[in-house]
């Protein structure tokens, strides 16, 4: 048996030994495809105000920039002109921020081939893919005790159409962040791998917390999902609404995860508190990051945990 003495010598060799943890990612998911102003009057919706909301969240921390755009009226839209408009006013205000464009607007009605079309067009480090059919999300009442109803999100109808759409990301150099809603999109990702059109390492963002056919933002679910990971994958998880946004953190934290935080997935900075701007939120995650013992990674540490090798870099 080990005396005290020498129990403490080992212990204390092997803190020695410890690393320190690695950097962690934080995505900032500015402004989404579905609500508006008018629930949220400080959601940036035009490209000047997501350009300035943008650079404060990138100032703030937040190493990737998840973006989605509005036309004229605040609708979502897949115009790649607004895309590269807002690209172009991140990066001429010194933006080096990896920037993850939004494929995702099928929540807004928006169709296949036009939310995919800015990947071969501006060829984004990162473009975000949801690896499944569709689900069918909903939603409860204002007091939260009533289901409203809900309706059926299209998004791929075959596998096949799912594997011509990798690859076009893997033609482009351009990152997926694969969008998993539920389990079985797991399996899909799995079928992607063994036709060979995804790179590792893989990026996952397991979206959770929305009513409906979503995953319920629950640390065992978060378990399970994780445990359904190829080894490697670098993962995110979006905790949709202000119960489950900064809870889910915690918790991404103690698995190891990167972070997402933005106005795309709660609009809350604590319990009953509207947040000011996607980079008041930022700064709440840094802080609870650096009370854990951890540092945000640097656009350039991101760049290298990804292994991201593709295009409209800063210059
Ligand atoms: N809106 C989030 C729940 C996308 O843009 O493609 C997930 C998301 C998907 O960010
Ligand atoms: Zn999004």
């Amino acid at each position: 048996m080990l005396s005290w003495k020498s129990a403490q010598l080992n212990h204390r060799h092997s803190q020695r030994r410890n690393k320190p943890m690695k950097p962690t990612i934080i995505t900032c998911a500015l402004t989404g495809a579905q609500q508006g102003k008018q629930a949220y009057p400080a959601l940036p919706e035009q490209p000047d105000e997501i350009i300035s909301q943008g650079l404060e969240a990138w100032r703030a921390g937040a190493a990737i920039l998840h973006l989605h755009a509005r036309d004229k009226n605040g609708k979502a839209s897949s115009d790649v002109e607004i895309f590269h408009q807002i690209v172009d006013g991140l990066r001429s205000a010194g933006c080096d921020a990896v920037l993850n464009l939004s494929t995702g607007g099928a929540v807004a009605g928006l169709p296949l081939e036009e939310r995919i079309l800015l990947v071969p067009e501006l060829k984004p480090e990162i473009a975000s893919f949801s690896v499944g059919g569709g689900s069918m999300l909903g939603r409860y009442d204002h007091d939260g005790d009533t289901w409203v109803g809900d309706r059926f999100v299209p998004l791929f109808s075959s596998h096949r159409e799912m594997e011509q759409v990798a690859r076009i990301f893997s033609d482009n150099a351009t990152k997926p962040e694969l969008e998993v809603y539920h389990s079985g999109m797991l399996n899909n990702i799995a079928a992607l791998m063994d036709v060979g059109v995804l790179e590792e390492p893989l990026l996952v963002n397991f979206v959770m917390g929305i009513p409906g056919e979503c995953t319920k933002a629950t640390v065992k679910n978060l378990q399970f999902l994780t445990e359904g990971l190829p080894p490697g994958a670098e993962w995110l998880v979006s905790a949709i609404g202000a119960a489950n946004h900064f809870r889910m953190l915690g918790a991404v934290l103690a698995m190891g995860g990167q972070i997402r935080v933005g106005l795309e997935d709660n609009v809350y900075i604590r319990r009953g508190e509207l947040a000011a701007s996607n980079g008041q939120i930022v700064e709440k995650a840094v802080r609870i990051l650096r009370e854990l013992g951890g540092e945000p990674a640097t656009p350039e540490e991101t760049r290298h945990i990804l292994k991201l090798s593709g295009g409209n870099k800063h210059e």
